[in-house]
């Protein structure tokens, strides 16, 4: 995989996350600029009405960001893809916006993706060096449980990562990229096909300031895009075990 130059968009979902802003911005741009790349961040925020519009205003004096204001359409994963479409860069990089994700971990995921050496990488909280800071049991195990059927689809340990950065080039492989709820980087890694994985280790910290948008709601959706992806990833398997049910349910019902 030949190697790029130095330049990334880092996309950032937002919904009221305006007091969050500030330290994300002089944090990321603190870390590129120490390791000397060019980086643009591009703000998609679904009409939040907190006064992040004139916050990245003020931002945009010092660093090169900008919002994306979608009125009418909201979703975490929709406003990924729509950053990417405004990404001026070759590699992109996707974070939250509360700090969970550590902005001085930017470069070195960018790094792998600029060097070739992966062509997807994730912010994992669970390789050597990784770890959810703070979180009670309880959170652990809901994550954990959530992670397994997803072990299943990608060889990532973190496939529920919301870190992660690619080329523009393997987004664009995407086949019938369907962006709903929360788990973009796992519809990405399924969709794209991917192969050449790279995880960094990640301490994930609670959210800086606001609250939570992780309803039980996505929660759903969550399973709803798992039966899609394994539907995609393994079709013969998928509808063989739906055949066997019906056999089996046949045979219950009216040969017994
Ligand atoms: N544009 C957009 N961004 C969203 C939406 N829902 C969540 N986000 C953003 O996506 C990122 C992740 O959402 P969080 O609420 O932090 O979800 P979480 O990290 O699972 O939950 P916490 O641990 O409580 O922070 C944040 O930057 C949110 O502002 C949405 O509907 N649209
Ligand atoms: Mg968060």
């Amino acid at each position: 995989m030949e190697e790029l130059e130095q330049r990334l968009s880092v996309v950032v979902p937002t919904y009221r996350e305006a007091d969050n802003l500030r330290p994300l911005c002089e944090r990321v741009f603190a870390a590129t600029r120490a390791s000397a790349i060019e980086a643009e961040m591009i703000i998609v925020d679904d009409d939040s009405d907190d006064g992040s519009e004139a916050i990245v205003a003020e931002l945009a004096n010092d660093f090169d960001v900008r919002i994306v204001v979608r009125r009418g359409e909201r979703g975490l994963s929709s406003a990924v893809v729509r950053g990417f479409e405004e990404a001026r860069h070759e590699v992109l990089l996707v974070m939250d916006a509360d700090l969970s994700h550590p902005p001085e971990k930017v470069p070195e995921l960018a790094r792998k993706v600029f060097d070739g050496e992966a062509e997807f990488v994730v912010g994992s909280r669970y390789v050597g060096g990784g770890e959810m800071r703070d979180w009670p049991f309880l959170r652990r195990l809901n994550s954990w449980v959530a992670t397994v059927p997803a072990r299943l689809l990608t060889p990532v340990r973190d496939p529920m990562a919301g870190f992660f950065c690619l080329r523009r080039e393997t987004w664009r492989r995407a086949e019938r990229l369907n962006p709903i709820g929360y788990k973009i980087a796992l519809e990405l890694m399924v969709k794209c096909r991917c192969r050449r994985y790279a995880e960094v280790p990640i301490v994930f910290t609670d959210r800086l300031h606001g609250t939570s948008k992780l309803t039980f709601w996505q929660q759903l959706l969550y399973l709803r895009q798992l039966c899609g992806l394994y539907v995609f990833r393994f079709p013969g398997l998928v509808i063989g075990g739906i055949l066997l049910g019906l056999a089996g349910l046949i045979w219950l019902v009216w040969v017994r």
